[in-house]
């Protein structure tokens, strides 16, 4: 299935925007949780157990499973398997490359892992992209105004009249028009009102709700489409550091994440 058209499936039948992020960190995972044979799976699995019915997408950041070392790559294969067929998967990786190159990574993060779409960084251009979408059913979030400070370093610089990100989306969508979204953090609440106006149908993935500590508000009423996903990570996963055992922590996890569900679509009726 193409991936837009598992997007708008999985936004319908989960009435639900969130992302969770698996940022897993085993250092702040709950202690009932520490002496399994591989905590960070164990973690993630209860998230998922937790939140699979609420959740639209779970995104993995490739770092924390890299620091993993060995079992890092198994960990991420065996959490992929623990998530329902018909939730996006996100592969936060942000790679880019010469061709040659992000074919390899294309490999990985598609044919070896299978997961539904991954980050790339668009910084080399049109052939470092190219081998990302020339999968069916594989999607692209093209980096595109990201949630950190730095954004301003590049990203904002003016070329003529547009801003880098804008001439980013632009050429982006001469590439391909429906194998590519963009990334856009919520701190730019009038970019991404401006984004989602011009680019129609185009999905966005916003990181910087919950730990990061921008508006959801402001965020929700900026959007013009309806392609949307919200990020958190660290505000979903670790809001029950002291649970002492499973059932107290999936209770804990799927009380947060039904309210930041709810949160966001809340806020998309009052639109
Ligand atoms: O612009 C970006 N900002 C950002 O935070 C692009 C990202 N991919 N991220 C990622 O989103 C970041 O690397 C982390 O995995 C997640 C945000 O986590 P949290 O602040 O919700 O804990």
């Amino acid at each position: 299935m193409h991936f837009v058209k598992k997007l708008k499936k999985a936004l319908r039948e989960q009435n639900s925007h969130l992302c969770i992020g698996l940022d897993t960190d085993k250092s702040r995972i709950p202690l009932f949780l520490k002496s399994s044979t591989n905590p960070v799976f164990d973690f993630n699995n209860l998230i998922i157990e937790a939140t699979k019915d609420i959740a639209c997408a779970y995104k993995l950041n490739i770092a924390f499973y890299e620091k993993l070392g060995e079992i890092g790559w198994s960990t991420i294969k065996a959490t992929l398997n623990a998530i329902p067929e018909n939730v996006i998967t996100i592969a936060d990786a942000k790679r880019g490359d010469i061709e040659n190159t992000s074919e390899i990574y294309a490999q990985v993060f598609f044919d070896e892992l299978n997961f539904d779409s991954v980050t790339i960084h668009p910084y080399m251009g049109q052939d470092s992209v190219r081998p990302f979408i020339r999968r069916k059913d594989k999607f692209v979030f093209l980096l595109a105004l990201t949630s950190n400070y730095g954004s301003k370093d590049f990203q904002l610089l003016k070329i003529g009249k547009k801003a880098l990100y804008e001439v980013v989306i632009e050429k982006a969508r001469e590439w391909n028009d429906h194998k590519i979204g963009f990334v856009v953090g919520a701190n730019y609440d009038r970019e991404l009102k401006a984004i989602t106006k011009a680019n129609d149908e185009v999905p966005i993935l916003i990181p910087g709700i919950g730990a990061q500590k921008n508006s959801l508000e402001k965020t929700i009423t900026a959007l013009q489409h309806n392609l949307f996903l919200i990020n958190q990570s660290r505000s979903i996963i670790y809001s029950a550091p002291k649970a002492e055992n499973e059932d107290e922590f999936v209770k804990i996890i799927r009380e947060n994440a039904e309210k930041a569900r709810d949160e966001i679509n809340e806020l998309k009726a009052k639109e």
